[in-house]
């Protein structure tokens, strides 16, 4: 064998050898820094309907134990008192079950005509702030209409929405159109108020966010920019909202405005507000006062704090889907658009975990979730001109886009932004105005070519 011969073959032997030892180490760590891998290690790599049900991986036993039975309440039908199994739904309420409007922990879906609305909800209040900051009741509603109720007690009111539809054209020429909702409250118990504002939100998607939960106060804040000092046309602000177990202002993390803080938080005032069961955070049945109320002596809690705990552990650890295609070249081409148009101004891509000790599958992970937690004002089309806690009538918190690519596969419908009104991943971002102006201008002048590529790399999101 002739000496170069000799060499090249080394050097091929040495290089099969390393790869060989990286892909090995690839498989037993994956590469925490890759984008493949939305939620870092609590990514789930299923691209099916069952996508954003997934437990995160490597929790000790009795934590997936917890994790089952969570589920298990998740999807509990509860009925009314007294019965056996899961009883104190109502008087008054708008589903009977977590997953009858959090779809396969996904996103609920807008009601076509005629229909009732089955995963949406409705916030109401009066003007001004309450006690705590918090949105005004309203007297003989309080501050969700409850469009359902058990036998013989009257539900509070139903609401119908309409759209009209209305058309608009892309730089190039090429017609679009998007659907602007109206909200009508019929049929109410009682005199409905005048004046009272309606903030019409659909079931958000639940996987990830005991993630976002374990971002640092101070990480989110590093992002917000509240007198846009940069210049860029984007304030972003946090929420600052009443936490009820500590009896303090904290930063507002969950709902489209960003009105509860914590996870446990969040869950207690849906078993309260959206199906009637009380528990040890919110005691007072939302009928507290009103003709609806089926008056007992005291207040009983209807759901132990031990299945409270296990609903949220439950949420606290559902998985992230993989994102697919990183490496298509639409997609790669998406990406750089997304960038340059501004969308990950809001939309942030990277972020990381804390450091928590107690938790490690939480601790220090860097995820993609493409949300900055804060809010935005996104002008007068999406304004619901209701305020939450410091979140005004036309801000709203961007949103995780963690996922979305799969609400299709996972529900069946393709209904963004907050009350469902957009039909697709494009209208969506045509409703972005105020501080997402100019972000929706850049798109609106792209080419069909490059708006199919944004799309293409959301849908791999
Ligand atoms: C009637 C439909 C409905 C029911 C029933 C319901 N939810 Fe929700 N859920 C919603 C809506 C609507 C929102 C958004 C609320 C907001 O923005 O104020 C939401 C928000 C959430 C969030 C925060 C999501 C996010 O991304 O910030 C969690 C967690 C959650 N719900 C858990 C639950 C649990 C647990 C139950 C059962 C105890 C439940 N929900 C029952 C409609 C529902
Ligand atoms: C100024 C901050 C901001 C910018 C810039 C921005 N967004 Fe958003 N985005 C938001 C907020 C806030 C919402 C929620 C609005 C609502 O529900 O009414 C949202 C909603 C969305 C939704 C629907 C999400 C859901 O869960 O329903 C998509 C998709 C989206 N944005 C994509 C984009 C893309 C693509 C761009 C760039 C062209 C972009 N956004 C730029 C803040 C922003
Ligand atoms: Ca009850
Ligand atoms: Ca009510
Ligand atoms: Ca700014």
């Amino acid at each position: 064998m002739r000496k170069t011969t000799k060499a090249i073959l080394i050097i091929i032997t040495l290089i099969v050898v390393i790869q060989a030892a990286c892909t090995k180490f690839e498989q037993g760590v994956p590469d925490p820094h890759s984008e493949w891998l939305s939620g870092g290690l609590q990514t789930a790599f299923d691209q099916g309907s069952g996508a954003y049900s997934h437990m995160f991986k490597s929790l000790p036993e009795s934590l997936e134990r917890v994790h089952e039975i969570g589920d298990g309440q998740f999807g509990a039908t509860f009925v009314t008192a007294p019965a056996p199994l899961n009883p104190g739904l109502g008087p008054i309420f708008n589903n009977v079950s977590c997953g009858s409007c959090h779809v396969s922990d996904g996103r609920g879906k807008v009601p076509g005509m005629g229909e009732t609305a089955a995963n949406m909800l409705f916030r109401i209040s009066l003007p001004g702030m309450g006690e705590h900051g918090n949105p005004v009741p309203v007297p003989g509603y309080g501050d969700q209409i409850q469009t359902r109720s058990v036998l013989n007690i009257p539900k509070e009111a139903d609401v119908t929405i309409s759209y009209s539809e209305q058309s608009f054209t892309f730089g190039d020429g090429s017609v679009y159109s998007v659907r602007f909702p109206t909200y009508t409250v019929n049929n109410p118990y009682i005199s409905y108020p005048a004046g009272v504002l309606l903030s019409p939100r659909v079931a958000a998607p639940v996987f990830g966010l005991g993630l976002l939960e374990a971002i640092s106060d101070a990480d989110v804040l590093a992002n917000a920019d509240p007198n846009d000092a940069n210049g860029d046309g984007i304030s972003g602000i946090p929420n600052y909202v009443w936490d009820v177990v500590h009896q303090k202002k904290v930063m507002g993390r969950f709902g489209w405005k960003a009105n509860q803080p914590a996870i446990l938080q969040q869950v207690a005032a849906a078993y309260n507000g959206d199906m009637g069961i009380t528990n040890s955070i919110f005691p007072k049945e939302s009928s507290d006062g009103q003709t609806q109320f089926d008056s007992k002596p005291g207040y009983h809690y209807e759901l132990t704090d031990s299945l409270l705990e296990s609903t949220s552990l439950y949420i606290r650890t559902l998985a992230v889907p993989a994102r697919r295609n990183v490496n298509d070249l639409l997609v790669m081409q998406g990406k750089a658009l997304f960038l340059s148009v501004g969308c990950a101004k809001c939309h942030i891509a990277d972020m990381r975990t804390a450091v928590n000790v107690s938790f490690p599958q939480l601790s220090n992970q860097l995820i993609h979730p493409y949300t900055d937690l804060l809010l935005h004002d996104m002008g007068d089309g999406l304004a619901d001109n209701r305020p939450d806690f410091l979140a005004s009538g036309a801000e709203w918190r961007t949103p995780p886009l963690w996922g979305i690519g799969l609400t299709q596969k996972v529900n069946g419908h393709t209904n963004f932004l907050h009350d469902g009104r957009a039909r697709s991943l494009m209208e969506a971002i045509l409703w972005h105005d105020g501080e997402g102006l100019s972000s929706k201008n850049k798109v609106k002048n792209l080419s069909k070519k490059d708006r199919d590529a944004l799309i293409a790399f959301v849908g791999s999101l």
